[in-house]
C-alpha cells in the first residue's frame, strides 16, 4: 500500500444479479479511482444474508459479481478486490462498533424501514445492524472516500458518526470517510414503477435491466417501460418514467440530459424507447462478454479472490488490532 495515496472503499451485495442501476450508480465509476487511490472493493456477502438467500444461488452470484467487477475494468493488480466473508475482521470490528452505535440512530435508517416493510416476515437483527457492518467495512481500511449511489448516503453519514464517537473517546483511530455520489446515474429508477429505485431484489423482472441480460431481453424491457400519456420527451417530476429514460440514455451515451431532450424533442415514445434500449445494449455488451469469459476459468478466479482477501486482511488486521487495544482487550 502506498502511504501517500488516499484510500477508497466500496462494496456491492451479491443479493441478486447486478442491474443497470448498480452499474451506472456504482461499478462504472470504480475503475476511475484505481490509479490515484488505494482502491479496495468488496463483494459483501455478509450483508446479503440480511435477507434470505438461496445458498447455491448466493455462491454463484458472489462469483459472478466478482468476475463482473473485473469485467467492468477493475484490475486485481492495482485494486484490492475481495469477498467480505473471507476477511473475518469485518465481522469482528462490526461487533465492537455495534457497541458504539445507538438504537435510535439505526431506527432512523431509511433502508431499514424500506427493507423491513418489504420483508415483514424476517425483520432480523442483521437487517437492523446492517449499517454497522458497512461502517466496519469502511473504517477497517481507513477509507477517505466511499463511492456509492444516492441511496447509501445516509449509511456513510452514520459511519462518520460512529467514527467520530469512537475517536472522541479513544483518540484518532479511524479516518473520517466521505461519500462520493456520481453526478449522473446516481439514482436509476425502476422501469415499471419509476417512483422507486431500480433494485436487483425486486420481484418484478421487468422493473430492472440486468448487466447480464441478453440484448433481446433488454430491448423488450425498454419497450415495456412505463411512461405517461402526455407524449413529450423532457424531464419533469410529473414524468418520472420518461425522466428516467432520458437520464439512462444520457448516462450511457455521455451526452447531457439537456442535449438528449433537445435531440428527441417532437419524437414519440415509440421511437425513443428502443433507442434507449439499443444504447444500453451496446454499453453492457463488452461487460457481459468479458464476465462470461472470466467465469469459464474458475481456477484463475479463485487465485484472484484468495490473493485479494490476503491483501485486504493485512490492512484490516492493523486497524482491528488498534481498536482491540483501545477498548481494553488483552492482546492475542
Ligand atoms: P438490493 O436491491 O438487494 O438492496 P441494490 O440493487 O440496492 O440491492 P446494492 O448492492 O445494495 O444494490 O448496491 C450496490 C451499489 O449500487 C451501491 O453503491 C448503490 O448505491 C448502487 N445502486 C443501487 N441501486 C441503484 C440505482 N437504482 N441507481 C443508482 N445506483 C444504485
Ligand atoms: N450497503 C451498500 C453495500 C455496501 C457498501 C459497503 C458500500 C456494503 N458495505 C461499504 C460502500 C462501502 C449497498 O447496499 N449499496
Amino acid at each position: 500500500m502506498e502511504q501517500n495515496k488516499k484510500t477508497i472503499f466500496s462494496g456491492i451485495q451479491p443479493s441478486g444479479k447486478i442491474t443497470l442501476g448498480n452499474y451506472l450508480g456504482a461499478l462504472r465509476n470504480w475503475p476511475t479511482f484505481q490509479d490515484t487511490y488505494n482502491a479496495i472493493y468488496s463483494v459483501v456477502d455478509e450483508h446479503a444474508i440480511t435477507v434470505r438467500q438461496n445458498p447455491a444461488e448466493l455462491r454463484r452470484q458472489t462469483l459472478e459479481l466478482y468476475a463482473q467487477l473485473i469485467a467492468c475494468g477493475l484490475d486485481p493488480e492495482k485494486s484490492t478486490i475481495f469477498i467480505q466473508s473471507h476477511v473475518p475482521q469485518h465481522a469482528e470490528l462490526s461487533w465492537v462498533l455495534n457497541c458504539y452505535t445507538m438504537f435510535g440512530e439505526l431506527s432512523r435508517m431509511t433502508q431499514f424501514k424500506d427493507k423491513s416493510a418489504a420483508h415483514a416476515d424476517n425483520i432480523n437483527g442483521g437487517l437492523f445492524t446492517y449499517p454497522v457492518l458497512m461502517a466496519a467495512d469502511i473504517l477497517l481500511y481507513q477509507a477517505d472516500l466511499v463511492p456509492v449511489g444516492e441511496d447509501q448516503r445516509q449509511h456513510v453519514e452514520l459511519a462518520r458518526n460512529i467514527a467520530q464517537r469512537f475517536n472522541g473517546v479513544y483518540g484518532e483511530v479511524f479516518a473520517m470517510p466521505e461519500a462520493y455520489i456520481p453526478p449522473v446515474g446516481a439514482r436509476v429508477m425502476s422501469l415499471s414503477e419509476p417512483e422507486k429505485k431500480m433494485s436487483k431484489s425486486s420481484e418484478n423482472e421487468n422493473s430492472y435491466i440486468l448487466v447480464m441480460d441478453p440484448p433481446e431481453v433488454i430491448m423488450r424491457k425498454f419497450k415495456r417501460a412505463v411512461t405517461d400519456s402526455e407524449g413529450g420527451i423532457y424531464r419533469s417530476p410529473e414524468k418520472p418514467g420518461v425522466s428516467n429514460l432520458i437520464e439512462i440514455y444520457a448516462a450511457v451515451t455521455g451526452e447531457s440530459p439537456e442535449k438528449v431532450e433537445e435531440s428527441f424533442s417532437g419524437q414519440g415514445y415509440g421511437a425513443f424507447k428502443p433507442t434507449v434500449g439499443e444504447a444500453v445494449v451496446e454499453a453492457l455488451r463488452p461487460i457481459r462478454e468479458e464476465t462470461e469469459r472470466l467465469l469459464k476459468d474458475k481456477a484463475s478466479l479463485e487465485t484472484l479472490y484468495r490473493q485479494g482477501a490476503e491483501k485486504a486482511a493485512a490492512m484490516a488486521a492493523r486497524t482491528l488490532r488498534k481498536v482491540h487495544k483501545k477498548v481494553g482487550f488483552v492482546s492475542r
